[in-house]
């Protein structure tokens, strides 16, 4: 057995909040950290035991909060510090702990560090940031040039997100220094760990056109870890979206001291066209999802992540289940497909119960800063509104940013609010806490089963995995640990499939439908305990 040094984190289900949209507390319309600390006792009911916090921290809200103006102060409208650090508190009463996102690739162009930076050309804080005399090609992710002309030092800056998020200098040790003093800042306060936003560009350079994996990539990190989290038995996970799984050991290898593990994005890019953009989506190949996911669960040093949803990605169930007549069984399908692979599971707010894209017809009616761009530069391309909608509906972030359903009181409980910052999905009186909890066979209890299945029983965590061979629409693999085998099997498809075996398979410990039959119908999922014969 390979692994004689476990991990709290490798044994925990982690449960992402964004917190603009999971509770409002105080009748404003925005979710907050009362909001959280009120549904503590939901979550611990599911089974979580760390919360990913979506940031926090002081911001002027250009990309909700992904742009930080002071990494020592809670916005006000979420709350206090006294509120966070309660937060805090109550999770560890809740077994839950608490990962604060770290953003340190860009500040927002209020911290005080830019504010400074840009007041002229010899200003102590210049070099925290970017600059140049002339741009280059390089593009920012929400479109348009990554440079922006400031005027009045005549220069321009670098910001590969918004132009209201200029890159920090990563160079520049001094940048390094505070970074590392403010995560201490936080550990001190006993939080559980970091999630790192776009970590694989802190070593970028600008001038060669580089963005991700840069050669002092991980010279950075292990700095970093070094100065901060690295004797403290944090979970820190970065988020890659340029990794393969050869990289992705750079990162986790214990041996190299940086990260817990990172968030790979193979499987979510299955649906970008190649050399295209993720507003042109695909449909999904089923074998390419096999290919791609058990590929990563063989990954020789270290540990994964496992997750198919987040703030900016669209919802499971709409993007590549059934959202319609197969909506509870392929949201389960989904749910046991993840949580029965070998890793850290992560689930978004709402996917536990099942939650679906949301029926945009406007960009009115959007408020993400990544749609908003794309829809302008779209447009004066000549793509129509239609056309346009229609993409956004299917990929836009703002998908997964509607508010948290609760019940089926108005704006779904999650304010008293006449209007939620963002409008609430007009099937929330299907779909909600309230009902999933009053229902043995829904989304939510299937997670909560998947969740007790892995904190009783150590093959869920620790055993290898092997992909079996199968019809291209089931997914089935086996689970291997101390002599006893485990089998999963999804039919990922709204048409019956087969599956086949020699194994003589005992009784379903999670099943998506009652019974066995000779086929597996649209979207059947189970795991159950094979002897192994063959
Ligand atoms: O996301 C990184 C990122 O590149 C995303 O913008 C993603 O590529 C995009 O949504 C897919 O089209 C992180 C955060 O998760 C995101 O919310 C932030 O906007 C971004 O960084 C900047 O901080
Ligand atoms: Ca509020």
């Amino acid at each position: 057995m390979k692994n004689m040094n476990k991990k709290w984190w490798q044994q925990a289900v982690v449960y992402q909040i964004y917190p603009r949209s999971f509770q409002d507390s105080n009748g404003d319309g925005i979710g907050d950290l009362q909001g959280i600390i009120s549904r503590l006792d939901y979550l611990e009911e599911l089974g979580i035991t760390a919360i990913w916090l979506s940031p926090v921290y002081q911001s002027p809200m250009d990309d909700n909060g992904y742009d930080i103006s002071d990494y020592r102060q809670i916005a006000p409208e979420y709350g206090t510090m006294a509120d966070m650090e309660a937060l805090i508190a109550e999770g560890k009463k809740h077994q839950i702990q608490i990962i604060m996102d770290l953003v340190v690739n860009h500040t927002s162009d209020e911290h005080a560090w830019f504010v400074e930076a840009r007041q002229s050309r010899d200003n102590t804080f210049r070099d925290y940031y970017i600059w140049r005399d002339q741009p280059n090609s390089l593009t920012s992710t929400f479109s348009g040039s990554a440079w922006q002309l400031d005027e009045t030092t005549d220069q321009y800056y670098l910001h590969l997100f918004s132009k209201r998020q200029p890159d920090l200098n990563w160079e520049n040790e001094k940048v390094r220094a505070e970074i590392y003093d403010m995560m201490n800042f936080w550990i001190d306060k006993g939080i559980g760990g970091f999630r790192m936003d776009v970590i694989d560009l802190l070593g970028k350079q600008p001038d060669l056109l580089v963005k991700e994996n840069g050669p002092k990539l991980h010279d950075y990190l292990q700095e970093m870890a070094a100065a901060s989290f690295a004797s403290k038995n944090l979970l820190t996970v970065g988020e890659t979206w340029g990794v393969t799984p050869e990289i992705a050991e750079l990162y986790t290898a214990p041996e190299r001291q940086e990260l817990s593990m990172v968030f790979q994005f193979e499987h979510i890019l299955l649906t970008t066209p190649e050399k295209g953009e993720k507003w042109d989506a695909i449909p999904l190949s089923v074998p390419k999802l096999k290919a791609v996911l058990s590929r990563w669960q063989q990954l020789e040093k270290g540990w994964s992540s496992l997750f198919w949803n987040d703030h900016d990605i669209p919802r499971i169930v709409s993007n590549w289940g059934n959202d319609q007549e197969y909506r509870v069984q392929s949201a389960q399908a989904f749910a046991i497909l993840l949580h029965l692979m070998k890793g850290t599971p992560y689930i978004y707010q709402g996917e536990e119960l099942g939650m679906t894209n949301y029926p945009f017809q406007s960009i009115d009616e959007i408020d993400d800063i990544e749609s908003k761009n794309i829809y302008a530069e779209r447009l004066a391309k000549g793509y129509s509104p239609e056309v346009l909608m229609a993409s956004i509906r299917k990929v836009g972030r703002d998908n997964a940013r509607t508010p948290m359903h609760w019940d089926d009181s108005t704006n779904a409980g999650f304010t008293t609010a006449e209007q939620a910052w963002l409008a609430v999905n007009p099937n929330y009186k299907e779909i909600n806490a309230a009902l999933n909890l009053a229902d043995k066979n829904s989304v939510f209890h299937c997670y909560q089963k998947l969740i007790k299945l892995r904190k009783e029983n150590d093959w869920v965590v620790w055993g290898d995995f092997e992909l079996l061979q199968s019809a291209p629409d089931v997914f089935a693999y086996l689970r291997a640990y101390e002599e006893r085998y485990y089998l999963v099997v999804i039919n990922l498809s709204n048409q019956e499939n087969s599956f086949r075996s020699d194994f003589t398979m005992k009784e379903p410990l999670i099943h998506n439908y009652d019974g066995r039959t000779e086929k597996l119908r649209p979207w059947e999922a189970f795991v159950c305990e094979i002897l192994h014969n063959s």
